[in-house]
């Protein structure tokens, strides 16, 4: 997805020119994934711009920082209100993708990350559908991939590393190449894990089910605790459990949930068509819900919203 430049990014403090934000070649993270991350929205509502659930995104991003041993500088508030300048002074009220990144940038080179400075950056810029106008309306066609998903003893998968998102990518561009929009991997025990970057559901009989998050490598998503929450609120049975490949195959409805991809349908799997191979009614109902609720239409949930001005 292409990037329009905005004016200013967060660097350590300071509001730094969008072509100024730099960092030094020999910077740790560059060369060792020693970073965390994570992925906000912001959107237009009819009290102005609005972040979505920040302080859990803001809240994870410490969480991930932990896992890996590392002392963010600031305090969640100070991330909070520097997210919040950035939108702000970049002018974004018609909505906007948020990238906070955690680096451990130029100091010493070597495995060990502790002697390297930690860095943080904050960046926002409008971003369109990530997987596209076509797959929210009409639904993605995705793959398993031959790549599995991070066994958590290998790499903390509650956290969200940067060097992590190689298997991500992997997974994405195996797809891509084979003519699909989007991978989803298996875990290191061979069930359903997640999507490169969106936890996945599945509708069947009327129960709406989605991965263990803790022991199928995949990350806690917020946009899959708030479709939980929304689904419950609409009425359905959500659960948690553990799904094999031929449970998408057989789905009666599939869709993946992410900030940057929010709500969208899963067409087919491994070219088996999900249902009819159309969006069905519980996954429109959601994302219709969640398009609602994250533009502060919905009453219910305007305590997820964070106004900037
Ligand atoms: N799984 C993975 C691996 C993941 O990266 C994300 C977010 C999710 C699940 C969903 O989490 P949440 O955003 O809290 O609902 N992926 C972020 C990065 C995407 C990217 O491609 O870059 C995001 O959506 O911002």
């Amino acid at each position: 997805m292409p990037i329009t430049p905005t004016e200013k990014i967060w660097m350590d403090g300071e509001l730094v020119d969008w072509a100024d934000a730099t960092v030094h070649v020999l910077s740790h993270t560059l060369h060792y994934g020693s970073g965390v991350f994570e992925g906000i929205r912001a959107y237009p509502t009819d009290r102005g711009v609005a972040v979505f659930r920040l302080r859990d995104h803001i809240a994870r991003l410490f969480v991930s920082a932990k896992v890996f041993l590392i002392d963010i500088p600031y305090s969640v508030d100070e991330v909070i209100e520097a997210t919040r300048t950035v939108v702000r002074v970049n002018g974004l009220g018609e909505g906007c993708y948020i990238r906070p990144l955690v680096y451990l940038g130029y100091g010493e080179m070597g495995l060990n990350p502790m002697p390297s400075p930690v860095n943080v950056s904050i960046a926002a810029w409008p971003w369109g559908t990530y997987l596209g106008d076509e797959g929210v309306r009409n639904g993605v066609s995705t793959k398993i991939s031959s790549w599995r998903r991070h066994d958590p003893n290998a790499v903390p998968t509650a956290a969200k590393g940067t060097g992590m998102y190689v298997n991500s990518s992997l997974a994405k561009v195996e797809a891509l190449k084979a003519g699909y929009d989007e991978a989803v991997l298996l875990g290191p025990d061979g069930n359903v894990s997640e999507c490169t970057g969106e936890n996945i559901f599945v509708v069947r009989d009327g129960r709406i089910l989605t991965p263990p998050t803790s022991d199928s490598g995949a990350l806690e998503g917020i946009t899959q605790r708030s479709v939980e929450t929304i689904a419950r609120d609409l009425g359905h049975e959500v659960a948690h459990e553990q799904l094999i490949r031929t449970d998408l195959y057989t789905a009666d409805e599939a869709f993946l949930t992410g900030t940057a991809a929010e709500v969208v349908p899963i067409r087919a799997v491994d070219d088996r068509p999900v249902g009819d191979g159309t969006p069905g009614p519980v996954t429109r109902e959601i994302q219709e819900t969640y398009f609602a609720a994250v533009r502060g239409q919905v009453d219910r949930y305007k305590d997820w919203l964070d106004r900037v001005e």
